[in-house]
């Protein structure tokens, strides 16, 4: 009887959205439609992405097409795509992508209440072996008594309104909380919709998986080290975890939502704020963890606390299963 409702009754994600807005007697539709713009993007990048191997094959990647222009490469295009979806949405006012130094503000006859975070193609380094690789969005409300200005997304990662992502993996994934929860759809590709997949994700409370470039061990610090080695000779007689590291953040947090565990890109002496940008991979991520009733974590305090200074600020990040966070946690503040 469900799999046929299943079937025959598909729960897409503007359905969805539409569905949980309506319980917000406020909400004019402005957030759905924001949100079909990114889903837009995303199916372009999806298809760009499923194409990559092929066009370089025929002859498009990296060569000068009719026009006698440049190919773009697939994460400038990516972004190409994405600004002008959300400035055409008309309910965007700032945007933050990681291709872009500065933020891009929406002049005022095309402007909304939205501002948007976003890495459009992460990973990048992995798209010509072919490996999963995502897009990381997040989304602020803007107050509408003041012309934007940059103050108004240098915000800690709890204002998001909403955050998700999108894995150009085996199949296409999205990922989204809108602050109640966080569901997963996957792209149907003969319908070219997000069809709800992944109702109500929660991380498990523990898991058996680390996942680290553990290349850089060398130069990390004492609680870190400790963790890790915790994770492959535990003293309480558990199990040793398993690593399982990707080097795509999207799929490696997509892994850790699912199966639990802890995903870690720590500080070391290297890059004392670690690699990964607060704006739009540690929040989104972070805000989705939370939502999944996991943790994230910066070695100093909790991830979504963070006021960000800059645009393209870094920081550690350790998410995950809410226990294996717990003790980092707990090793971070016996070290202080
Ligand atoms: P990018 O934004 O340049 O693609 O870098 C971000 C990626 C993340 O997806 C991933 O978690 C991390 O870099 C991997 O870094 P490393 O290769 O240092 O392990
Ligand atoms: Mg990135």
């Amino acid at each position: 009887h469900s799999a046929d409702a299943q079937r025959t009754d598909l729960m897409t994600i503007t359905r969805f959205v539409l569905n949980e807005q309506s319980k917000h007697p406020e909400s004019r539709g402005d957030f759905s439609i924001l949100l079909s713009h990114i889903v837009l993007g995303c199916k372009f990048v999806c298809s760009a992405v499923n194409k990559a191997g092929l066009a370089k094959l025929i002859g498009l990647a990296g060569e000068t097409n009719v026009q006698g222009e440049e190919q773009k490469k697939l994460d400038v295009l990516s972004n190409d795509v994405f600004i002008k979806a959300l400035i055409s949405s008309g309910r965007t006012c700032i945007l933050v992508s990681e291709e872009d130094e500065e933020a891009t503000f929406v002049e005022p006859s095309k402007r909304g209440k939205y501002c948007v975070v976003f890495d459009p193609l992460d990973g990048s380094s992995n798209i010509d072996c072919g490996v999963s690789i995502g897009t990381i969005f997040g989304i602020y409300l803007i107050k509408e008594d003041h012309e934007p200005t940059v103050e108004d997304v240098l915000q800690p990662g709890k204002n998001m309104l909403a955050a998700g992502y999108c894995m150009y993996g085996s199949s296409c994934t999205l990922v989204l909380s809108t602050g109640s929860g966080v569901n997963g759809f996957t792209l149907d590709p003969s319908l070219g919709e997000f069809i709800l997949t992944h109702p109500d994700i929660k991380i498990p409370k523990k898991g058996k998986i680390y996942s680290v470039n553990e290349g850089n061990a060398k130069n990390w610090d004492g609680p870190t080290t400790m963790y890790v080695e915790n994770c492959k000779y535990p003293k309480d007689g558990s199990s040793p975890k398993s690593l399982r590291y990707i080097g795509s953040m999207v799929a490696d947090v997509h892994r850790t939502l699912l199966y639990g565990g802890i995903f870690l890109y720590p500080a070391d002496k290297k890059s004392p704020n670690g690699k990964l940008r607060v704006l739009y991979e540690v929040f989104p991520m972070s805000f989705l963890m939370e939502q999944a009733g996991g943790q994230a974590f910066t070695g100093n305090q909790r991830a979504l606390d963070l006021v960000p200074k800059k645009l393209h600020e870094r920081s550690p990040i350790f998410l995950g299963s809410y226990e294996d966070v717990e003790e980092i946690k707990a090793l971070y503040s016996a070290d202080e």
